[in-house]
Formats: C-alpha cells, sequence, structure tokens
C-alpha cells in the first residue's frame, strides 16, 4: 500500500482479494463504453467525456480541459469540498482529425491557486482530480526516471516500501556468445536495462534513450540533482539520475569487443513467454552480424556518441570512469570510420527485435559531435562540419527523430554547444531551422482541438514518444531561445500524455487516477504484482495496427482510436527506454 504519497493523483492501490477499486474501475469504464450517455448522469463517478491532465497544471501556464459531450458550461470545484472555484463558458465545438471526437475546451487559465481540483461540467459530470501547483510533475518524473530502475537486468530490483512486492531477483546471469558475434563461449555481459516489455537489450535503442537522459541531466541538472530516486546508489555522492544511467551505460560498455567494435544486441534466441525476468531462463546471446566484422556500425557509433557525453558527464563525480568512457568512445569512433556502414539485420534463428537500420551515417554524425563537444579534436569536428548539412531537412516538422534516425539528435547537440571553437554559420543554420520548426509546432498544436503536436501520421508505433518527442524538441529550441509558446506547447503534448486524449487516460502506469492498466511489459503480465510496474509509459495509439488486437478493431477508425489497453497488444501499448527517456526529459523540463 502506498503511504506518505504527497500527491493525491495517484490512487492505486493493489487489488483487494475480493477484486477491490480496480475491478469497479474496470467495471466502470467497460460499461461506459456500452453506454456512454447514461452512466454519467447515474454515478458519481467520473466522466470519461471530460479529458485532462490527471497530473495537472503549473500554477502560471494555460490550464484548458476538454469535453467531448456538448455542454455550455463548466466549473472548477475544489475535490476536498465540493466547492466551486472558478466557473466559465466552454468554448466553440470543434471536431479533432486525430480522433473524431468533438470537442469544447473549458479553459481555467486564471485559476493560480494551489490544490486538488476536478472539472465539472453541468449534464455531462465531473473529471479525474488533478492539482494545480508550483512542482506538480516532481513525483511524475521520480516515478518515471525510477521505472529505468524497475528496468535493470542482471540485479535483484525492489521497489521497496512505497510499492510492496514490486521485486524481483536477479536476472539474465547466463550470457554467452551467439556464432554469429564471431566468438564462443560464456561471456560476461550481465547488465543494462530490459528493453521493454520484453528483456532484450538492444544497443541503438540503449543509444537513444542514453543520450537523451545524459541531456536530461545536461540541461536541467539544477533542478534534478537534489531529487533521490530511492535506488541501491542513492547518498554515494553523484546524483541518482547519473547513478541509474550509469547501469545501462556499464552494459553498452561491456557489448564493446576489444577492436572497438559493437555487437548489435544481447537478446534470447527467441522472446520468452510471459514470465518474471528471473524465471527466464533462456541464454542472453552477445549476436552480431553473422559475418566480419560482426559488430555493427549503427551500434557502435551510438556508443561512441553516448560515451562521449559520460565522458564529460561524469567527471566531477567519477574522472576515471569518465576517461574509460572516453577512451571507449574513440575507439569505437575509429571502428566506425573502418566500417562506415556495416548494418544488422536478424541473423537465421534469431527472432527477438531487430532495430535494423539501412544506414548509420546520422549515427556516426551524432558520435561526431558529441565527440568534438567533449573533446574539440578537430577531426570530428571537420567531420560534422563536412556532413552536418544534408541533415537539416531533418529538423522540419515533423522531425524525423527515432532510434534509426539520429541526425536530428546530431544537429540539436551542435547547437546545445557551447565551445568557442563551435562553427557560427553552422550554428546559425542549425538553430534557425529548429526555430523555425518549433515555430510551426506551436502553431498547428494551437490549430489542434486537443492542443496536441501529433498529425494523423504520427499515429505509428511508439506514438507516445513522438508527442513526447516533439515536447522535447520544443524544450529544446526553448533553452536556444527562450520563448513561453515553447514551453506551453510542450505542455500541451505533456497534457495528451497524462490524460487530455480521447481515452481520458494516463498512459504513464500508477500516474493519474485512470492510467494504463495493461501494458505489454513482462514483469506487469507476469501475474505476480497487484499492478503494473509504476512510471512506464504505453506506446499508444498505432495505426499500423501489427498485432492481433488492433488488427481486429473495427475498419476505419481515426488514427488515435487505434489503440487498446490489452497486454496482447505489444503494438500499441508495450512499453521501452526510448520513449520513457523521452518522457523523463519532457518531465525535467517542468520541473521547478
Ligand atoms: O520505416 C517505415 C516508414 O517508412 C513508414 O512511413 C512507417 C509507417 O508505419 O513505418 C515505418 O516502419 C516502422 C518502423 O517501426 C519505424 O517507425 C514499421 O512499420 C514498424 O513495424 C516498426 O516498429 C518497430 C517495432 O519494434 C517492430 O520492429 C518500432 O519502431 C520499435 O520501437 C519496436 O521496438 C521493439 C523491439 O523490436 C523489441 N523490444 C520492444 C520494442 C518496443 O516495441
Ligand atoms: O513481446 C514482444 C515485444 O517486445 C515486441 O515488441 C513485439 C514485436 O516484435 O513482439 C512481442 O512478442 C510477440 C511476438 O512478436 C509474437 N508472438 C507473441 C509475442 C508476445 O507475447
Ligand atoms: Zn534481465
Amino acid at each position: 500500500m502506498r503511504k506518505k504519497d504527497s500527491s493525491p493523483s495517484l490512487i492505486w492501490k493493489p487489488r483487494t482479494p475480493r477484486g477491490g477499486r480496480v475491478r469497479r474501475l474496470l467495471l466502470f469504464v467497460s460499461g461506459l463504453a456500452l453506454y456512454p450517455g447514461c452512466l454519467v448522469h447515474a454515478t458519481k463517478n467520473p466522466t470519461l467525456a471530460i479529458k485532462l491532465d490527471q497530473v495537472g497544471y503549473l500554477a502560471g501556464e494555460p490550464k484548458i480541459a476538454l469535453v467531448a459531450s456538448p455542454a455550455r458550461t463548466f466549473e472548477v470545484r475544489r475535490s476536498s469540498d465540493g466547492k466551486a472555484v472558478l466557473s466559465g463558458a466552454l468554448g466553440p465545438a470543434a471536431t479533432d482529425p486525430l480522433s473524431g471526437d468533438t470537442v469544447q475546451a473549458a479553459d481555467f487559465s486564471q485559476l493560480r491557486q494551489a490544490g486538488t481540483y476536478y472539472v465539472y461540467v453541468p449534464g455531462v459530470g465531473k473529471s479525474w482530480t488533478f492539482v494545480v501547483g508550483s512542482n506538480v510533475f516532481k513525483r511524475a518524473y521520480y516515478l518515471a526516471m525510477r521505472g529505468f530502475y524497475g528496468q535493470r537486468c542482471g540485479t535483484a530490483v525492489d521497489l521497496g516500501p512505497e510499492f510492496p512486492g514490486y521485486s524481483h531477483p536477479a536476472c539474465h546471469l547466463h550470457g554467452e556468445f551467439h556464432p554469429s558475434s564471431g566468438a564462443s563461449g560464456p561471456r560476461d555481459n550481465i547488465g543494462g536495462w530490459h528493453d521493454a516489455g520484453d528483456y532484450g537489450r538492444y544497443m541503438v535503442n540503449s543509444g537513444i534513450a542514453t543520450g537523451t537522459l545524459l541531456w536530461t541531466w545536461e540541461i536541467y541538472s539544477p533542478n534534478l540533482k537534489p531529487i533521490q530516486l530511492r535506488i541501491p546508489e542513492t547518498g554515494n555522492g553523484t546524483p541518482d539520475i547519473l547513478n541509474e544511467i550509469r547501469w545501462n551505460l556499464e552494459w553498452m560498455l561491456k557489448m564493446q569487443d576489444t577492436d572497438g567494435g559493437a555487437w548489435h544486441k544481447q537478446t534470447s534466441v527467441h522472446f520468452p513467454k510471459f514470465i518474471a525476468p528471473e524465471k527466464d531462463t533462456l541464454p542472453s546471446e552477445v549476436i552480431g552480424t553473422g559475418s566480419a566484422p560482426f559488430k555493427g556500425t549503427c551500434a557502435t557509433a551510438d556508443l561512441a556518441a553516448v560515451a562521449a557525453i559520460a565522458a564529460r558527464v561524469y567527471i566531477p563525480y567519477d574522472a576515471v570512469f569518465a576517461a574509460r568512457a572516453l577512451d571507449a568512445a574513440r575507439r569505437a569512433w575509429q571502428w566506425a570510420e573502418k566500417y562506415p556502414n556495416v548494418t544488422f539485420r536478424n541473423p537465421p534463428g534469431i527472432s527477438t527485435g531487430e532495430y535494423g537500420d539501412s544506414n548509420c551515417s546520422d549515427e556516426r554524425l551524432w558520435a561526431s559531435a558529441e565527440l568534438w563537444r567533449t573533446t574539440g579534436d578537430t577531426a570530428y569536428h571537420q567531420f560534422f562540419l563536412n556532413n552536418y548539412a544534408a541533415y537539416l531537412p531533418g529538423l522540419d516538422s515533423p522531425a524525423t527523430e527515432g532510434w534509426s534516425s539520429m541526425g536530428p539528435m546530431a544537429l540539436r547537440s551542435y547547437a546545445l554547444s557551447r565551445r568557442k571553437d563551435a562553427n557560427a554559420d553552422a550554428q546559425a543554420a542549425i538553430r534557425n531551422r529548429m526555430l523555425a520548426a518549433a515555430r510551426t509546432i506551436v502553431s498547428a498544436t494551437a490549430a489542434n482541438p486537443y492542443h496536441v503536436s501529433l498529425k494523423p501520421k504520427d499515429f505509428r508505433w511508439g506514438s507516445n514518444g513522438i508527442a513526447a518527442q516533439y515536447g522535447m524538441d520544443l524544450m529544446i529550441a526553448n533553452v536556444i531561445a527562450p520563448n513561453r509558446d515553447f514551453v506551453n506547447t510542450a505542455s500541451d503534448d505533456l497534457h495528451y500524455l497524462l490524460g487530455r486524449n480521447t481515452f481520458s487516460l494516463s498512459w504513464v502506469t500508477q500516474v493519474g487516477e485512470h492510467s494504463v492498466l495493461h501494458p505489454h511489459h513482462r514483469p506487469s503480465g507476469s501475474g505476480e504484482q497487484p499492478g503494473p510496474w509504476p512510471g512506464l509509459m504505453s506506446g499508444g495509439p498505432n495505426a499500423g495496427r501489427q498485432d492481433s488486437v488492433l488488427a481486429a478493431l473495427p475498419a476505419g477508425l481515426p488514427p488515435e482510436k487505434d489503440y487498446a489497453d490489452q497486454t496482447a497488444s505489444y503494438a500499441s501499448n508495450e512499453i521501452a527506454i526510448n520513449w520513457q527517456a523521452t518522457l523523463v526529459f519532457l518531465l525535467a523540463g517542468h520541473l521547478h
């Protein structure tokens, strides 16, 4: 049972023997789906017709809820006593192309008094509760960041008294080389974060996730430094976010061969059943390309980039580790120069996630930017300057970034650098392009009835990661050129993820009163905990419908409806470290 939780927005309680509130909530939700109109009047429960951020709103920022059932007025009521603190008229009805919903806005931006509230709409019902205040997202940040701790592989994990039962003994301790790696025999490659709902560890997805978290630290360290994550290293003198990141960095470094190259992934030969981590006894194979040089360029260049960032970030806390990381980064870079485009496909007999990518030049560009930022060496700088221009269009909205497309991150890194030897023309070209894209996102988001930056084509595998990515891009633009509109629009994307969406659902487990219950996440689905592991973001609606649950949905739905809170829906309801890292960045940018 959670105790002493200062945030009222989290109401998860473990299931009681008789079913308890989870079951009641499910019954209520399924009832609503069957009888959308009548239940809302008959019950005191919140209605899904009102959509808002179930965590809350920063006092100084715009505050909008959306009402998807025709009405005229709304009130904001204090949750302690139901007293109305503000009332107003709903805005005009607008039909949202993403969800098909017709919504009216309840704008209560004037409300600045800290407190816990709900929105009440006569004739429609009341909303989930939310908080208005000065540091509303701190608990969500804590849980989201701690989500990485829960993904740790090769060690026992225990979320402690805050989440009793959320623990597992050490897992995946049997590592070995798969023949595709060019080596054989056992391999001590224990560690890292489980990638997602499966237990694999994949270098390119680790690369973007770890890089994003290191950037989170670099950009927001003053706010993050004091936040303790209650992990085994807490109190060792290093900020906890860096303690957690290091867990994965150590594994990434182990994936480097003596020649400098990095193998692509470490997984079992096929996905295990839905079992707890320690019950998965399939050997953990270091998997390579199947022919010389066996390592892959995308993985190796990502290692170079991430280790280069680590080399500058960890200096004040552990100079020896920082030097080790830099040496690894330089050796990885050299390998990638020698083998500029060794790509990866699953070798015969391997069916785990492929994370295939036909072009590693963007990963190399990212490595050059990070290595230059850390060392100032002209060779890295020159490589960047010779190659960056072709990637400028990738910054335009919608940006192309993702685990297979690191060009935008390479350019953003260069734009963020404050080195004196930076090329002014290159920086100006990148910054201008980023800012133009950010302005485009601001106006497009304002024009969307739900105030979310997503476009119809963004509803693919991991669309929630894309929503968070829009927010992250806006926050980085705000670092380059501070602009209230960039921050407010990034908040809009956060609000979408935390409940202001067609399902009135927070896509982060155990964050918000109505949040995802059945993520495709083996530790959550193995039946050993009372509910999903906390703080994890679901991948979200996916019009690609690559699983049987989505395939069975009615044809022709608007893209945001292509979602199911069901364990079997790996294409819409899995969690993954790359999306999670982007969420962490966005939350970190909203801490005060
Ligand atoms: O590249 C095409 C693009 O040209 C096209 O416009 C778009 C339209 O849908 O599809 C693009 O390809 C998609 C690709 O992701 C890039 O977005 C594929 O259809 C889609 O199947 C692919 O999904 C990937 C998925 O694995 C299946 O391979 C996801 O990006 C990736 O995040 C996901 O990663 C999995 C790992 O394999 C295993 N571990 C869990 C993890 C998360 O689900
Ligand atoms: O659990 C797997 C998930 O991590 C992947 O993202 C997904 C797509 O590669 O595949 C999942 O595994 C499913 C497999 O592909 C098909 N059989 C059912 C598996 C889920 O239990
Ligand atoms: Zn494991």
